[in-house]
């Protein structure tokens, strides 16, 4: 039996793609006005060769509203003047011979009065502070502060973000990306919903399981009608802490949430594993998270989607979690510091260190200048 090799193309919903080595999301907080740049065009098409970049390229987290703002300078998809700014991101990673989705984003209670509409608090699933901190640029310079506490959402608010992302998802369609990611991880409104520590609604959107999930199962289905599913993936991150996420039962909650998604026909289901960025064995409530039960159920269920896997991979790893049936494995920082990354792990090459101090805010230092492998 021959097994996928990372160097392969593959199939993925309505793509072709040169590799199954997917760039992550990645904020980077480089866009000024909330508008992409030039610098941006750059940046991803340096990441966009076919054999020795990403296969796929995620984009940073995108804000699908005003209000779905949390951290300066990240580029938004909700007016007319980003969907053309945009256009010459998905024109450079495609003229590379790439593919390019974005990332839909609402962060719900990660926000802070400075980043909303009108200075109001952030919106949340419930009236529930984070303790959690967001990045903001002040006139002394970047750095992170505590977030605002936020108001509980009304239930006649949640189809407008329903709507909000449908939107979003065509305008994608009408910058050239190749679809979206909708960012259901990491602690942000989706997330929000879904885990019991930060939703204590008492409506048809909290409580349950079902209830819990619905909103994020609106949105999908909302997408899906407007791009169609083989254009759609999502990430989730079952058991993750980031951003002050908890849920002592995640195991039920997410196996609902892929049975649910299974009939959508996505393109891909993306899953990182233990704590966002840092431990792959972290886990929340007393018994370690299944994620080989999570595919099975979602295979079970008649998902066909690719299911990506992410989170502290090696070449190593990602060859082992390919063996044992991932289609994809996505690389963060290993795609920040190394263009051409997917070369570096086919050859066997050193990998460029990743630089922190400039991973948030600043220039083309430690975001366009990072070299190749000669
Ligand atoms: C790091 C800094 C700011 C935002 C995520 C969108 O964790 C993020 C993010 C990460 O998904």
């Amino acid at each position: 039996m021959t097994t996928p090799s990372l160097f392969e193309p593959t199939t993925v919903g309505a793509w072709r793609l040169s590799n199954r080595a997917v760039m992550a999301p990645l904020t980077r907080n480089r866009a000024p006005g909330q508008l992409p740049t030039a610098d941006m065009a750059l940046y991803y098409a340096q990441r966009a060769h076919p054999q020795d970049g990403a296969g796929l390229i995620i984009s940073e987290a995108t804000p699908i509203s005003p209000q779905g703002h949390g951290y300066a300078d990240t580029p938004g998809l909700h007016n007319e003047a980003q969907v053309a700014a945009w256009r010459p991101v998905t024109d450079a990673v495609h003229a590379r011979g790439g593919h390019i989705v974005t990332q839909l984003w609402h962060v719900g209670r990660i926000s802070h009065v400075d980043l909303q509409p009108a200075g109001q608090p952030p919106v949340a699933p419930s009236a529930i502070a984070a303790k959690a901190k967001t990045y903001l640029i002040k006139p002394e310079g970047g750095g992170f502060f505590d977030v605002s506490p936020p108001r509980a959402l009304a239930l006649d608010e949640l189809p407008g973000i329903v709507n909000d992302y449908r939107q979003a998802s065509r305008r994608a369609r009408d910058a050239g990306f190749d679809g979206v990611e909708i960012h259901a991880a990491n602690g942000y409104l989706l997330d929000q919903f879904l885990r019991s520590g930060s939703n204590q609604r008492t409506d048809t959107y909290g409580g349950s399981i079902e209830n819990r999930a619905r909103l994020l199962l609106e949105v999908m289905a909302a997408v899906v009608d407007e791009i169609g599913g083989d254009r759609v993936g999502v990430r989730l991150s079952p058991v993750t802490a980031a951003n002050d996420a908890s849920d002592a039962h995640p195991q039920p909650l997410f196996e609902h949430v892929v049975r649910q998604l299974a009939p959508l026909g996505l393109a891909y289901v993306h899953v990182i594993e233990g704590q966002t960025g840092g431990a792959r064995d972290f886990q929340q409530g007393d018994i370690p998270f299944d994620y080989a039960a999570l595919r099975t159920i979602y295979r079970a269920a008649g998902g066909q989607g690719a299911w990506m896997v992410n989170n502290g991979y090696s070449a190593d790893l990602a060859q082992q979690a390919l063996d044992s049936g991932a289609d994809l494995v996505a690389f963060g920082r290993g795609f920040i510091a190394n263009p051409d990354l997917t070369r570096r792990l086919r050859e066997g090459l050193p990998l460029n260190e990743l630089q922190r101090a400039t991973l948030y805010g600043g220039g083309a230092q430690g975001y366009t200048d990072y070299p190749l492998a000669v």
